[in-house]
């Protein structure tokens, strides 16, 4: 029973071999499937959650590729469509020995780009309970927005509970200004919206979590939960009817690759959900697939099965 959507871009990463070279020396890459609703919608299936996966990739030997491994991750992909008019964006990524690695896109005009609002008419949104939108699939084209509103509006009208990840790209916008504007009116129309921190700042010119949270509950109804990620230091919550509380981040030995920690932060929270757990034990699991996620180098490879989150828990004394 599928229980879970998502909309998104998938691409695929280039991952450098050599380590801390800038892109441009490197010679040896390793592929990987990436985009992070993409991710987040691995992630829950990995979990044993029903998936369902919204999205175009080219005729192309990176989108059979996509299609290949979402199939293997066990996503639901009957809405994964092929087409002959673009190609599947991707992108490199630099290995890093610390800090967040450099990377380059090849995604304009990608395929996923070219979704338009009648891509919609065919989701059927019957036995979906929460459904993942992020900042980055509106930024890719005017159709794209488009589409990403009528489908967040076709959600809202079903009682699905939305969650929006504001995931800024500024790459992808115009320029910094639209992208605040665009993404403060997008999160108005969500349930539950996860910034990171330094996105929060940017979106509303306070670095303090309190006043993010503050922010987004008091521009809409809707928006009853804002979860602002705070890395390392893990993740403070507000909702409009219970007191705020902070939950501790995860210690980690070694981070390999902070890319994808965020889509895992939505794993660990949205499938801790659809499982009925509390808000506050979703949050500690989200940080622990977050710091799962920080631990390899793909963008979703971190991500655990219910086995491996068992045994993270044990070792951190989660009970
Ligand atoms: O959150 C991880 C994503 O950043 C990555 O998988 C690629 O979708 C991507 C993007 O736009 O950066």
């Amino acid at each position: 029973m599928t229980e879970f959507l998502t909309i998104g871009e998938p691409l695929v990463v280039l991952v450098a071999q050599e380590i801390d070279l800038p892109l441009e020396q490197v010679q040896h890459f390793t592929k990987y499937v990436a985009g992070a609703e993409l991710n987040v919608a691995i992630g829950l299936a990995r979990l044993g959650h029903q998936a369902l996966y919204l999205s175009e990739v080219g005729d192309d030997p990176f989108g059979n590729f996509i299609i290949d491994e979402a199939d293997k991750a066990g996503i639901d992909t009957s809405l994964l469509t092929k087409t002959l008019s673009a190609a599947t964006g991707f992108y490199i990524k630099q290995n890093v020995s610390h800090g967040d690695p450099q990377v380059a896109y090849f995604r304009k005009n990608s395929a996923a780009s070219q979704l338009t609002a009648f891509d919609i008419d065919s989701v059927s949104t019957d036995r979906i309970k929460i459904a993942h939108l992020s900042g980055i699939f509106p930024a890719l084209s005017k159709t794209a927005l488009e589409t990403f509103k009528t489908l967040n509006t076709k959600l809202n009208a079903d009682h699905v509970l939305t969650v929006f990840d504001t995931n800024l790209r500024p790459a992808l916008w115009q320029d910094e200004e639209q992208m605040i504007q665009t993404i403060n009116c997008l999160a108005k129309e969500s349930q539950i919206i996860l910034p990171g921190i330094n996105e929060g700042e940017i979106l509303t010119g306070s670095r303090s979590p309190e006043q993010i949270a503050d922010f987004y509950l008091s521009q809409s109804e809707l928006t009853h939960t804002v979860i602002v990620k705070l890395g390392a230091e893990g993740a403070f919550v507000k909702t409009k009817s219970s007191e705020p509380f902070m939950v501790r981040g995860f210690k980690v030995k070694k981070i390999v690759d902070t890319v994808g920690a965020g889509d895992g932060f939505a794993v660990g929270l949205e499938s801790a959900l659809l499982e009925g757990k509390s808000l506050h034990e979703a949050v500690v699991r989200a940080c622990a697939v977050g710091a799962l996620a920080v631990q390899n180098q793909g963008d979703n490879d971190g991500y655990p099965t219910p086995d491996q989150l068992r045994e993270f828990y044990q070792r951190n004394g989660v009970l």
